[in-house]
């Protein structure tokens, strides 16, 4: 029975290009989860856009002096660009400053109001003198007021370092990121989501979830033991969707950019049903359906949002189903010759462009490296050095030096066509016991998010097949036995097809090429069929290279 899946991956802010450690957070092992569904024959939509709103598309825009819609315009299609060249394919891409979206937005506050989990509240908030105006969320910087925190870089929403949610008015040595002033108190008024009425049920939620990630686990576990606080939803901004209520005072504000954030997932799914099916109410049978799992992929310093603050929103909107899994990644650090390990940051300038990767090297080799040092449940570094062993000795020395040696020994010696397997002997059999099984295997680590020991255990398997075919010496017994020859090529056949059918959803481009060398049709290319023989006698395709061999790791100087 197929199952059905709507997958997302957080929606990058629409003010900057897309660099390796966003990448390695929650895109690729979300697309990897995705082709691997498809391959199953699972029905999968795969959701993801770009984060129009807020404090950090307006500050972008002050700075270059355009407009946000100018900002998110110009980012938004580098986005969808540089995810199109690493093979990341989403259903759609959508927009957060989308009139859908901000319809959708707007009714989904709408109803959580209606619901009685919204109040209006008199607060102070900080105000920048000089510059005239309110200070929230990022517009404001100072020292993190969290218990064993004491980051004097917090912003003003969030804290990167303990990942926790700021208080601005409990900030250390506030400073406005504006114009540097310190600011003031001021009065104003917003409304508030009441977060703590759903501890209870959130708790209970994470606690039935034991096959999450454990970083996930404990940090919102450990958040709700201290307590939720309620949330302001709404702001003092001129960038934002408009807060929807009837209320005079609503005048002039928006939602927070958290709030109509998530929803992105919602209207992008009906934007997306509008378009294949016709029916925007279609979204209905991915969100509201309990047969059907969600799954959001996200950087660990969303957790607080995707795996409390939402889910908490959904349960006061009241028609939504729950998330099935919120898988995070934790950072990626970058480390390169001769310098410290650091954290990967635009502002700092250390970060390695997709743009600019892609401009010199092939996707695959990202996608294998970055799986293969996945941050699955820690903090790992991109090591220049590393990048390019694991490229030249793993990738193209193991797998795609097997898949090319035997296609090209096929085309050689048996006229381009698959021999015969004839009586196989025990290490034949004993080989095609651990083939067998290795699509199960590597199932089983993908669907328990493992998506690194997943492809370990490919590369295990891709060893195994190189040393099978050393030790059947198909180049010798080819002059003295043609039968023995013809079986071990159509076990290595055979293999190559193993593996790149389970390879394939980690590194789509060199299984599609695979697959043609292989003769294989689409149909025919499935995870359900991957331990399957290849017909004997059927034709093979051109052998290609599957992987290039690189010089210099990405980013580093030549
Ligand atoms: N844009 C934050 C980020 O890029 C945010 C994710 C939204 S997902 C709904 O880190
Ligand atoms: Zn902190």
């Amino acid at each position: 029975m197929p199952r059905r899946f709507l997958v997302t991956a957080a929606l990058p802010y629409a003010n900057g290009k897309l660099h390796v450690g966003h990448v390695a957070g929650a895109y690729l092992p979300a697309d990897i989860f995705v082709r691997y569904l498809r391959s199953r024959g699972d029905e999968v939509a795969f959701i993801c856009g770009s984060d129009d709103h807020g404090v950090p598309i307006q500050l972008s825009a002050e700075r270059e002096g355009v407009s946000p819609p100018e900002v998110v315009d110009r980012y938004h299609a580098s986005q969808e660009r540089d995810f199109r060249g690493l093979g990341i394919e989403f259903d759609i891409y959508g927009k957060t400053m989308s009139p859908r979206h901000i319809a959708t937005s707007q009714a989904f506050f709408q109803r959580v109001y209606d619901n009685g989990y919204l109040k209006k509240r008199n607060t102070s908030q900080l105000y920048d003198p000089q510059a005239g105006r309110f200070l929230p969320d990022r517009y404001v910087k100072g020292t993190c007021h969290h218990p064993g925190c004491g980051n004097p870089e917090a912003l003003g929403d969030q804290c990167e370092k303990c990942g926790r949610t700021i208080d601005p008015l409990k900030l250390g040595d506030p400073v406005s990121v504006l114009t540097g002033a310190r600011p003031e108190v001021r009065d104003t008024f917003h409304w508030y989501f009441e977060l703590p009425r759903f501890g209870e049920r959130l708790r209970a939620w994470i606690e039935g979830h034991p096959e999450w990630r454990s970083q996930v686990r404990q940090f919102t576990l450990g958040l709700l033991k201290e307590g939720l606080p309620e949330r302001a939803m709404t702001r003092d901004l001129g960038w934002g969707v408009p807060v929807p209520l009837a209320d005079p005072d609503a005048g002039g504000k928006v939602l927070y950019v958290w709030f109509d954030a998530p929803i992105g997932y919602v209207s992008f799914t009906a934007e997306w049903c509008e378009r294949t099916t016709g029916r925007a109410t279609d979204y209905q049978t991915w969100w509201k359906d309990p047969e059907t799992s969600i799954v959001h992929f996200i950087g660990e310093d969303n957790t607080v949002f995707h795996a409390l603050i939402w889910p908490a929103m959904l349960l006061a909107e009241g028609s939504f189903e729950l998330p099935a899994n919120v898988v995070a990644n934790c950072f990626l650090n970058f480390q390169f010759p001769g310098k410290d390990e650091e954290k990967m940051s635009k502002s700092r300038g250390t970060a390695v462009w997709i743009e600019d990767y892609l401009r010199e090297f092939e996707p695959e080799a990202l996608r294998y490296y970055l799986t293969s040092v996945a941050p699955e449940n820690q903090r790992t570094a991109y090591r220049a050095d590393e990048f390019v062993g694991h490229t030249n000795d793993e990738l193209v020395a193991t797998l795609g030096n097997f898949v090319h040696r035997t296609v090209t020994f096929a085309h050689r010696y048996f006229e381009g066509k698959v021999p015969a397997a004839g009586d196989l002997d025990p290490q034949d059999r004993a080989h095609l016991e651990s083939l067998r099984s290795l699509p199960g295997r590597v199932g089983a680590e993908i669907e328990g998010m493992h998506f690194k020991a997943g492809l370990e255990t490919i590369m295990a398997e891709a060893r195994g097949a190189n040393r099978y075919f050393d030790s059947k010496a198909p180049w010798q017994t080819r002059k003295t036995d043609l039968g023995s020859c013809g079986r071990a090529i159509h076990v290595c056949l055979w293999t190559a097809r193993t593996l790149a059918t389970v390879m394939a959803p980690y590194l789509p481009f060199a299984g599609e090429k695979a697959r043609k060398m292989l003769g294989l049709s689409a149909g025919e290319f499935v995870w359900t069929r991957a331990a399957d023989p290849l017909v004997a006698g059927s034709s093979l395709g051109a052998a290609e290279i599957l992987f290039k061999k690189i010089e210099k790791a990405p980013g580093e100087e030549s």
